[in-house]
């Protein structure tokens, strides 16, 4: 039930009609005729349900005990700071740290069924005392119970009695059908609607040791939590019928010798209806003392009458003591690609639609499947012959309605409908439901999944709707999709996209021509559907997809009972789990360039790295520099003296030839080779152009260009491979000399726009230099930068990429070159400030700058 209901509750007498109040009168409803899973009750059902209304609206429950008293939650009136990071315990309504309500802000409805309109018998009082006991401190550490006394004791009648409680020897068996009620809400974040009738639910009381081992086990965040003396579980491990917000503090009653005893105070759990989470009530029976204690002096007082002896004695043996969890109802195939849960639509007039059962009575598809009907309120005039087929059902079933999303028309991220079937079908191993997230579900980067057919398209061809994907960290794909600058949003917190990488070579020419796709995610063999697309890109497979956990409350809010499921997979690996902030680094005009996926994904560290296969014969260092172009230094794909073009083969995603997997391999052949225009000598770069793009993935995305000399705070690195034949990358940390002593060590023999670096300790041997390795940089940003290609033979040499900006940009023409801001750009230093003794010691850079560092800075 919602906290911002307000109360049409028309006030009626406020004179108290004391009586006489004996223990007989407790727990009897007159005889007479949400919770979640649960329906309307009847009028005068349950006439100690009372409501706690605070600044006008219903917050919490309680139950009337005695004429003067009501009992409830003591979290309703004390606040609980801080909150768990996810929402699976109470929201306590109002915040007033660790402080009790003034009683004065509280008033009691008592004898209200339809909080939409005022019955005879309702009527309101004020607070004039919540007691709670001293141990109270937040709902998981127990005591959750609290005591109202009203101003003025209220009015007994046939829709207002108390309830009787249990003495603290009352037993309650294991399995006994007990009834909660409330107007709380009908799912987790999903308000009781109008007319908000109480609700009730049918739960059975849950040994201890059963519930602690449902909750022992790992729930979302790897929550677990221990159950404590004085709570009481009640409910299914399957879920689906429970307590929710709202409810807190309303009773749990159970049946004995035709009077209702409240077993139970609704108190918290993790989410609502949730499998393997049962509602957590306190116990009520090991409060007399305290209740007594509150209450003496105060005549007539609550009943706690004896406890029937059939049912003392009729107490069965502790019913599912053993550990029984349920399994997930949703989510399995037989193999990939046989969907149990794949659902085609079929619209007069049009080509099937695909979409996925996501209950025993809905399907959920993308709205454009529908085109006419997105943004229309009416039912489609020939819903009579819209039929859905579904896996293993003779026949196609009828379709009762169509609930467009609100945004589908505008919004592709939103791009969905529901379709409610006539009948509800059995499920079974097929058709079955597929598992849907919540919104804090944290798919692993690492996990497993598929891609399925999603709405209109060609049919899929046979193995593509097999083909093989492993999901990519939010880091990566929310900075290659993302804004700049951007925040990633942590685990916990709904991403904005996810990224699978394919398991499988990108081959050339092969068109991906069926676009529209699901991503389905598996986590412990049961199927999520994770993400959606639905929108042609050309020929590119979809490498990148919105997530549907933002959808999970409109899902359940429309179904009331699609099958969401808590996350099942908990191994973060041996990292741990990555909770720092994490921002995106700078794009550039095309985009975003130079990122490195984990280094946790199949091997491939390096996404702009290219082997160049030239004439069959040798292999160079390339760089990706756009989606269709590679940096190479020209004598490594051009024989000296030679103008014909060679047969070049480039490989993207290699991360070498064994043992680490080939499987990511983007593999293009080169159509032409570019040189800038230089007076004299060959030019040291020279800019491949492949026969067709490359997708932007973590095999194979441009690393990033910037205009000036070497990046400030920057990392350097020389990237090669150590062994032409195996090919494993590997990388030497450098510095970058200044213009001036490279200038100094080499005698100013070297051609202009000259890099020179020095290894680090050790790192002299890592590179083999004749496949002409890059230099790279790491900006303080994160983003990677190509520096400069090796010089022909040279371990120390390095042809700057810089000053060829212009002829870069105009060849490529979508260079991802960063802004120039942050970069020095070359100096120009005249050679004359050069120590006398460099040239000996040019041999050595090590040695020569260490004469250079004993040189005085400024000489003559
Ligand atoms: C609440 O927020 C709440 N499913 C009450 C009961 C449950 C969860 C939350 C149990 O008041």
């Amino acid at each position: 039930m919602s906290q911002h209901l307000l109360l049409r509750l028309v006030i009626l007498a406020i004179s108290p009609i004391p009586g006489a109040f004996q223990d007989s009168d407790c727990g009897r409803p007159e005889p007479s005729a949400r919770i979640v899973g649960g329906s309307d009750s009847q009028p005068g059902t349950w006439p100690w349900q009372v409501s706690l209304h605070h600044g006008g609206g219903h917050i919490c429950g309680g139950s009337l005990i005695a004429p003067s008293w009501v009992l409830s939650a003591a979290h309703c009136f004390v606040t609980v700071c801080p909150l768990p990071r996810v929402h699976l315990t109470p929201f306590p309504p109002r915040r007033r740290n660790g402080t009790l309500e003034p009683a004065a802000e509280w008033s009691v409805v008592l004898g209200v069924h339809s909080q939409d309109g005022p019955l005879d018998g309702a009527h309101v009082r004020a607070v004039a005392a919540i007691l709670v006991p001293d141990n109270y401190s937040s709902v998981e550490r127990g005591a959750d119970v609290a005591l109202l006394r009203l101003a003025s004791p209220a009015r007994l009648g046939p829709s207002v009695r108390p309830v009787c409680l249990p003495r603290s020897s009352h037993r309650f068996a294991h399995g006994t059908a007990c009834w909660a009620t409330g107007w709380g809400d009908v799912q987790e974040e999903d308000p009781l609607p109008l007319p908000w009738v109480l609700q009730e639910v049918e739960l059975r009381l849950l040994g201890e040791a059963a519930c602690q081992c449902l909750y022992s086990r790992p729930g979302p965040f790897n929550l677990t939590f221990q159950l404590l003396p004085g709570m009481l579980c009640a409910g299914y491990p399957e879920g689906r019928r429970d307590t929710c917000q709202g409810d807190s503090g309303g009773p749990l009653v159970c049946e004995e010798g035709g009077r209702w005893f409240q077993a139970g105070i609704t108190s918290f759990g993790f989410g609502c209806g949730r499998r393997n989470r049962p509602g957590v009530f306190t116990a009520v029976a090991p409060y007399e003392a305290w209740i007594r204690e509150q209450v003496s002096g105060s005549e007539p007082g609550p009943a706690f009458p004896t406890q029937p002896p059939e049912a003392q004695s009729g107490l069965p043996e502790p019913m599912n003591e053993n550990c029984t969890i349920a399994l997930p109802e949703c989510g399995k195939a037989r193999r990939p690609g046989a969907w149990p849960w794949e659902a085609q639509v079929m619209v007069p007039g049009s080509r099937p639609c695909y979409g996925a059962l996501v209950s025993e009575s809905w399907v959920l598809a993308p709205a454009s499947c529908f085109p006419g009907h997105i943004s229309s309120d009416r039912p489609p005039s020939d819903l009579d012959y819209w039929r859905v087929q579904l896996p293993s059902r003779p026949r196609a079933e009828q379709v009762a309605r169509l609930v467009p999303h609100e945004n589908a028309s505008w919004d592709d991220a939103s791009n969905l409908a529901l379709l409610q079937l006539r009948a509800p079908v059995n499920l079974s191993a097929a058709p079955r439901p597929v598992c849907l997230p919540h919104p804090e579900h944290y798919f692993l980067p690492g996990s497993r999944c598929r891609l399925a057919r999603w709405g209109r398209g060609e049919p899929a061809p046979g193995a593509s709707s097999l083909l093989e994907a492993e999901l990519l960290g939010a880091w990566w794909c929310h900075c290659l999709y993302g804004r700049q600058g951007a925040s990633v949003p942590p685990p916990g917190e709904p991403p904005q996209a996810l990224c699978p990488a394919y398991q499988e070579e990108e081959v050339e020419g092969s068109c991906w021509n069926y676009s529209h796709w699901s991503l389905l995610c598996r986590e412990e063999g049961t199927w999520f559907l994770a993400g959606i697309r639905d929108f042609p890109s050309d020929c590119l497979r979809p490498r990148v997809f919105y997530p549907l956990q933002t959808h999970g409350p409109w899902i359940s809010h429309v179904t009331r009972g699609a099958y969401l499921e808590d996350q099942l997979a908990w191994d973060w690996g041996p990292e741990g789990e990555e909770t720092e902030a994490q921002t995106c680094p700078p794009h550039t005009e095309n985009g975003a360039c130079g990122l490195r996926p984990e280094p946790a994904l199949m091997g491939v560290l390096w996404p702009w790295l290219a082997e160049v296969h030239v004439a069959g014969e040798r292999v160079c260092a390339g760089i990706l520099v756009a989606p269709g172009w590679v940096l190479a230094a020209t004598h490594c794909v051009l024989r000296p003296g030679s103008t014909t073009v060679p047969y070049i083969e480039v490989y993207l995603g290699r991360a070498g030839a064994s043992p680490l997997p080939q499987s990511h391999q983007v593999s293009r052949l080169v159509i032409s080779i570019r040189l800038p225009r230089h007076l004299g000598l060959r030019p040291p770069l020279a800019l491949l152009e492949l026969s067709s793009r490359v997708e932007p993935s973590p095999s194979a995305l441009p690393i990033c260009l910037h205009p000036g000399g070497t990046p400030l705070g920057a990392s350097c690195w020389v990237l090669g491979w150590k062994d032409p034949q195996d090919r494993v990358p590997v990388a030497a940390a450098v510095s970058i000399l200044t213009p001036r002593l490279c200038h100094c060590l080499y005698q100013g023999l070297l051609p202009p726009g000259t890099l020179c670096v020095l290894y680090a300790e050790g790192q002299e041997d890592r590179c083999e230099v004749t496949s002409a390795p890059p230099l790279l940089c790491q900006t303080e940003g994160g983003s990677w930068v190509l520096v400069g290609m090796a010089v022909r033979g040279s371990r120390e040499l390095f042809a700057a990429t810089g000053p060829e900006e212009a002829w870069i940009s105009q060849t490529v023409g979508e260079a991802p070159f960063l802004p120039p801001s942050g970069f020095p750009h070359w100096l120009t230093e005249g050679s004359d400030l050069c120590p006398p003794d460099m040239a000996r010691a040019s041999g050595s850079p090590r040695a020569a700058l260490f004469l250079l560092l004993l040189t005085p800075l400024i000489q003559g």
